[in-house]
């Protein structure tokens, strides 16, 4: 192939690249391009958003889903607004002695599911997640929705043993990439929809989020990746929330936990969505066809801002978050 196949030839490359001065200046000439079609993107936006809020929903009617980490939080959540339109589910926690999933399941009957199985697995173990998507398919016949939302989040320090924060890559990172592994043969047939649980924070890369936010953005690069593969047969809808009012950021859970131990819930000195909003919300624009959803979704404005410039998030986010954690660490 002959240079003049290029936009950018190499002569070219070699001459702005390879001097610190142009090679910077380059980059702010982009920065400043990008402010000045800024104006268009934003319609671009705008347009897409008003077109979407038009569009059918996916009649969920008899359709299957499949949650992990259903026994609360937003997991159990959106499996009542499935329930609600009329999906049969296939439910999936952890066993634990005082295991709330018999009952959760109980409650999406009432809330009009069809027919709900409920599954006891370990989403870190690669022989119970083939298992639980096996008797998924048996059951209902097919697979329409994958839902991998079970994670855990102990808040990650220097000064912990390090070997303690080997299960969050365990059940953040493998415990979606397994079930979905094992799901997408049935998902390729029925043009079904794969939803992650990302986290804001797979974005936002706050102080003390260590390994927990990694894990997030561990996912957010698969599923990217994957969607090259699988789309549009399978849609992928990537979740990325921020603080919400489960227990995750609870004080309660932090001492349950490997990680740092909080003496104050993070909501009490956080703004924090309401999880039932939040699953309302998620559910409603994967019917929707959405392929990443964020909620709240002001925080879409933080991570354009981490990625326009890294150096000022930084900046903010080291201060913020920081003596927000400094208020919960030390109580009061
Ligand atoms: C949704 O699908 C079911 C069959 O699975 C059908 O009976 C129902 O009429 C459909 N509803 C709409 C609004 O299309
Ligand atoms: C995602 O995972 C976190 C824990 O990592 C959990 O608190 C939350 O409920 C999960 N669900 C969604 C949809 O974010
Ligand atoms: C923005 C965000 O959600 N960050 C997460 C990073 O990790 C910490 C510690 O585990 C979480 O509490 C945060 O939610």
């Amino acid at each position: 192939m002959c240079n003049g196949d290029f936009i950018v030839s190499q002569a070219m490359y070699e001459t702005f690249f390879n001097n610190n001065f142009t090679n910077a200046l380059v980059y702010y000439v982009f920065l400043l391009l990008l402010l000045l079609i800024s104006p268009l993107l934003f319609l671009c936006e705008l347009i897409i958003t008003v077109r979407s809020s038009f569009q059918g929903d996916e009649n969920m009617s008899k359709k299957v889903v499949l949650i992990t980490g259903a026994s609360s939080g937003i997991g159990e959540l959106m499996a009542y607004e499935y329930a609600k339109r009329g999906a049969c589910l296939a439910i999936i926690a952890i066993k634990e002695p005082e295991s709330r999933l018999e009952q959760v399941a109980n409650t999406a009957r009432e809330h009009g599911s069809p027919d709900v199985l409920f599954l006891f697995a370990d989403v870190s173990k690669i022989n119970e997640c083939r298992m639980f998507v096996e008797e998924t398919v048996k059951h209902f016949g097919q697979l329409d929705h994958l839902v991998c939302n079970a994670g855990i989040g102990p808040i990650y320090s220097i000064d912990i043993d390090v070997s303690k924060f080997e299960p969050v890559m365990d059940i953040n990172f493998w415990g979606s990439i397994y079930p979905t592994h094992f799901a997408i043969p049935h998902l390729v047939k029925s043009n079904g929809k794969i939803i992650v649980n990302a986290s804001g924070s797979g974005v936002l890369n706050i102080p003390k989020g260590g390994v927990y936010n990694a894990s997030k953005a561990a996912l957010i690069s698969f599923y990217e990746s994957l969607r090259h593969e699988v789309s549009p047969t399978v849609t992928i809808a990537i979740v990325t929330l921020g603080f919400i009012r489960t227990n995750i950021i609870t004080a309660k859970y932090s001492t349950s936990t490997a990680g740092v131990h909080l003496r104050r819930d993070l909501g009490d000195v956080y703004p924090t969505m309401s999880p039932d909003a939040c699953a309302k919300a998620i559910v409603a624009g994967v019917c929707k066809g959405a392929t990443s959803i964020t909620q709240p979704r002001f925080i879409k404005a933080l991570f354009l801002i981490k990625y326009l410039f890294p150096e000022s998030h930084h900046i903010y986010s080291n201060i913020y978050f920081a003596s927000m954690f400094d208020k919960v660490q030390k109580g009061g």
